[in-house]
């Protein structure tokens, strides 16, 4: 079949814009857009079409908003594993806990879905720049699609506040890199205005595009399990824009009749960066935003969330909750699945892991429903959190002997064993 008929929609006042703009705002009442379908008019057999095709971003395609699939820049992304965990379950006092490894996207992070998506959309508008401001995972993939699109690509990050793995995958591809004295709110207000009143394509998630590729996260959860949907999906916030996504995936499942029953949506944030979580808790029908935000998890040191409308809406349609944990939580979290189930994560992705911890033990989890952490960047991005906080290997002479010695049990340890 042809691609469903869009337009993008003011979730504020509802105004209506053709897709072709180039637009970020309502120009009437400066709400976020997001891009809507007229899913009533879908005649296909979805789930027909989706069954033949392999699992990935472009197996939706007809929920994606491109019009032309021979302009399609694609790395591969999509089709990442969703992986039960036992010993994780155990561990945590659940009985059906899985992950979605997002870090197995081609540049190690959910971000990829997006890109897809949204470099895509940027030749199909004729622009030839695209920029974002970003704390390292945006600014990583956009550079690698850019260039796979052969398009020229700016990334404003915060100064000395992002991981080396994802400023080294933006210099490799041959973005201009600019590093600003200020924290990512700070560059996102820039760059939005710079690609306001110049021919730079912006793909922060302010970008309804975009969004639609990241949807696709959930559409392969419900595919992996065979049709279910999980009674919990938890994810780590930053700006937002992830969880707005997933959400709309559903909604949209629901309103195709693909799905009766929907998730609850939980975000994560981390405890110096959670404006969401703390408004909500403080039951303000606003977010206030924090100045200064902080924390170890460097993607997601993010103060104000551009599409905290969105996720909010998410949370209170799904019935679900924003919580939030503190760095030591992260930390440990990112260790324990690393140990339990061999995942590496980065520590902005171990912020699910802990919040589900700590909801568990909240009782606001039960231990027979289906949760599904969303894993949203590789642990690779951020080595220099791990090197810090373990203590060096090891060294020893380059004999048998010595390596027997490092080797044994101590007399503790081995202590511990017989009497086991
Ligand atoms: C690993 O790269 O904002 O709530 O500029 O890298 O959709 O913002 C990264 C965000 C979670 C939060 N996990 O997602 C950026 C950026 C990881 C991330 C988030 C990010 P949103």
């Amino acid at each position: 079949m042809g691609e469903v008929d869009f337009h993008l929609e003011c979730i504020d006042c509802g105004a209506e814009y053709q897709a072709d703009q180039v637009i970020y705002s309502c120009r009437r009442c400066g709400g976020l857009l997001s891009v809507e379908y007229d899913l009533s008019r879908v005649e296909a057999n979805l789930d027909e079409s989706w069954r033949g095709r392999a699992l990935s971003v472009w197996r939706y395609r007809e929920l994606l908003p491109i019009r032309e699939d021979e302009k399609i820049v694609s790395l591969g992304e999509g089709g990442t594993s969703l992986n039960r965990c036992l010993r994780l379950s155990e561990d945590l006092g659940l009985k059906d806990l899985y992950v979605k490894n997002e870090g197995e996207n081609p540049t190690g992070s959910f971000k990829d879905r997006g890109m897809t998506v949204g470099v895509t959309k940027a030749l199909e508008l004729e622009m030839g720049r695209v920029a974002c401001a970003s704390t390292g995972n945006t600014s990583a993939s956009l550079a690698a699609y850019a260039a796979r699109a052969g398009l020229e690509c700016i990334v404003l990050v915060p100064s000395g506040k992002v991981a080396y793995g994802k400023l080294t995958q933006a210099m490799i591809h041959g973005a201009k890199v600019i590093q600003i004295r200020g924290n990512f709110d700070d560059a996102l207000g820039i760059i939005t205005k710079i690609c306001s009143s110049h021919p730079i394509y912006l793909l922060n998630s302010l970008n309804p595009f975009r969004l639609e590729g990241q949807k696709t996260v959930a559409l392969e959860i419900r595919d992996q399990l065979g049709g279910g949907v999980p009674d919990k999906i938890v994810v780590p916030v930053g700006n937002a824009g992830n969880i707005s996504a997933i959400w709309k995936a559903f909604r949209e499942l629901r309103e195709l009749g693909l799905i009766e029953d929907t998730p609850q949506m939980i975000g994560v944030q981390a405890e110096g960066a959670a404006p969401i979580a703390d408004s909500l808790r403080r039951g303000l029908s606003k977010v206030e935003f924090v100045e200064e935000p902080e924390t170890i998890a460097t993607a997601i040191r993010i103060g104000s969330p551009v599409n905290w409308k969105k996720a909010v809406r998410a949370v209170r349609e799904s019935g679900g909750l924003v919580e939030k944990v503190s760095d030591e939580e992260i930390l440990k979290a990112q260790e324990l699945i690393a140990r339990l189930e061999g995942i590496f994560i980065e520590p902005a992705s171990a912020a699910s892991i802990a919040g589900l911890k700590k909801l568990v033990q909240r009782r606001l989890i039960d231990r027979d429903e289906l949760v599904v952490c969303i894993l949203t960047g590789h642990g690779l991005k951020d080595p220099g959190v791990v090197l810090e906080r373990f203590p060096k290997p090891v060294e020893v002479e380059a004999t048998e002997e010595d390596v027997v010695r490092a080797i044994m049990p101590t007399e503790r340890e081995a202590m511990k064993i017989t009497a086991s």
